[in-house]
């Protein structure tokens, strides 16, 4: 792709547009960056840009600026059905995201996860296998650092690990994994994609560019995904935690055993897996799978996930007081993580729901809520909405803020109880993300002081 002298507008200037636009300033591009906060919000950006010449639109996004480009490179947190982005489409000016520019620079050998949960978790383990086993690796995508920021760093040596979101596969073009995993498929971004078929079809385009020397991984427990089988041009291996496989990674007595071309490899007993869940379960499996295909040797394997102990904002704990534990999974934003959480605990939970809704259908909740909680504390823009759908299966406490749920939660607790936070929500109406969620919540929880059982009483 050849960006010299070439008009590029960049849409959003978040973590994707920054890296974005200096990437392309970097390789000769006239670059211009447009984005609907005011420049006062976008303080912490701007300096960096005008320091290299890039050009800045704030406060909108003007139709003009759209027309004047030869390319438009959009951040995933911009819906490309955007009115400005449809017109440009009309005028023939190419609209990519900024995995799609990424990958036109990127060396090396693409591995790309997706899924409605566990994508982190699992990113982060596969990150580690190959690590672990010698290869050159590079994490980045959704899991926070912006793809394009990887092609530099890249040599044809490398494997590089991308966690990959729905948002930024419907707007790739050849992007083409070598190996691509989806964990499973739930709903979740309704509010973007519009129908759970829109979303499903935007997680499918992850196999879209793949060929018959690539591979495909999906989760054999888990309708939707597996549904996709006819989607696959590459080879087709499966995870699965509740039957056996032909090619894959699966449980055989208590062990994680690898099958491929009618090989069976031992690889791990499942007790050396510190993760706790079900679901946890399901994404070493699946990190297990690739890494395998990948060609890392067993042992390799075994070890990296012996020492894996999970990652930050994941049903992590924080601490125990006064007999009662707390877990922070600020990552669970939508309902099917939320009851992988609640599915974690046998029961006794005080769990805070609430945030930004997304379209959800709380209502699925219900059945864990009333077997494993003691009462919900609601937060947030989302509190009414969850009241409605969840009323009468657990005690309801509105709380309003995490800051009154964290303490009103800890009061009611008892000993052996477990306060989890696994909103079900964004976080996007009282935080500026879900790791700022999660740590606020982790200093609320370390600022609470412990009582003595006589002054609970
Ligand atoms: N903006 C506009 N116009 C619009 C919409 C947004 O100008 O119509 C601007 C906003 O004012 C803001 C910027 O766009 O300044 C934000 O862009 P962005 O939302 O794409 O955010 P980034 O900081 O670039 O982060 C993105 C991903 N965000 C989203 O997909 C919403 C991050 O995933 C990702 O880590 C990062 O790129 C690096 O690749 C976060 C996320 O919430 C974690 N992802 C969703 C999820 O996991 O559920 C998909």
């Amino acid at each position: 792709m050849e960006l010299k002298n070439k008009r590029v507008l960049v849409v959003g200037l978040g973590r994707s547009g920054v890296a974005a636009a200096i990437f392309l300033q970097q390789q000769g591009a006239r670059v211009t960056v447009s984005d609907t906060r005011t420049e006062a919000e976008l303080q912490k950006e701007i300096p960096a840009l005008l320091d290299r010449g890039i050009s800045l639109e704030t406060g909108r996004h003007a139709e003009r600026t759209f027309r004047d480009q030869d390319l438009i490179v959009v951040s995933p947190g911009v819906p490309s059905d955007q009115p400005q982005l449809q017109h440009a489409r009309t005028l023939g000016i190419p609209v990519i995201g900024e995995v799609e520019l990424a990958c036109r620079f990127l060396q090396g050998k693409i591995i790309a996860i997706t899924g409605s949960n566990g994508k982190t978790t699992t990113t982060t383990l596969v990150g580690e296998i190959l690590g672990k086993s010698g290869r050159k690796t590079l994490v980045g995508g959704n899991i926070g650092t912006p793809v394009i920021s990887l092609a530099g760093q890249s040599s044809p040596d490398s494997f590089v690990v991308l966690e990959i979101s729905s948002f930024q596969l419907e707007t790739i073009q050849q992007f083409r994994p070598w190996i691509a995993a989806i964990l499973n498929i739930t709903p979740d971004h309704l509010d973007r994609h519009g129908t759970f078929q829109a979303y499903v079809d935007a997680k499918a385009r992850i196999f879209e560019n793949q060929q018959a020397s690539d591979f495909a991984v999906l989760n054999a427990d888990d309708p939707t995904s597996a549904g996709l089988k006819s989607k696959l041009k590459g080879a087709s291996y499966w995870f699965s935690r509740k039957q056996g496989v032909e090619n894959g990674a699966c449980l055989k007595n208590d062990q994680i055993v690898f099958l491929s071309n009618g090989q069976e490899t031992e690889v791990l007993p499942v007790s050396d897996i510190h993760l706790k869940g079900a679901h946890n379960l399901e994404n070493v499996l699946a990190a297990v799978c690739v890494g395998m295909i990948a060609g890392c040797e067993p042992q390799q394997v075994r070890k990296a996930v012996a020492e894996f102990r999970g990652v930050e904002h994941r049903l992590e704990p924080v601490a125990t007081l006064n007999g009662v534990s707390f877990y922070n999974d600020s990552k669970a934003t939508n309902v099917d993580a939320t009851i992988k959480a609640l599915e974690s605990f046998p029961g006794n939970i005080h769990i805070i729901l609430g945030g930004k809704d997304k379209g959800s259908d709380y209502t699925v909740l219900n059945s864990l809520l009333r077997s494993r909680t003691k009462a919900a504390y609601l937060i947030g823009a989302a509190a009414e909405k969850i009241k409605s759908h969840i009323q009468g299966s657990t005690q309801l406490i509105y709380s309003g803020t995490l800051d009154r749920a964290v303490r009103q939660a800890f009061e009611a607790a008892a000993p052996g109880d477990v306060v989890l936070l696994a909103p079900a929500c964004a976080s996007f109406d009282q935080f500026e993300n879900y790791e700022q969620r999660g740590r606020i919540f982790k200093e609320l929880v370390h600022a609470l002081t412990p009582v003595t059982t006589g002054e609970r009483a």
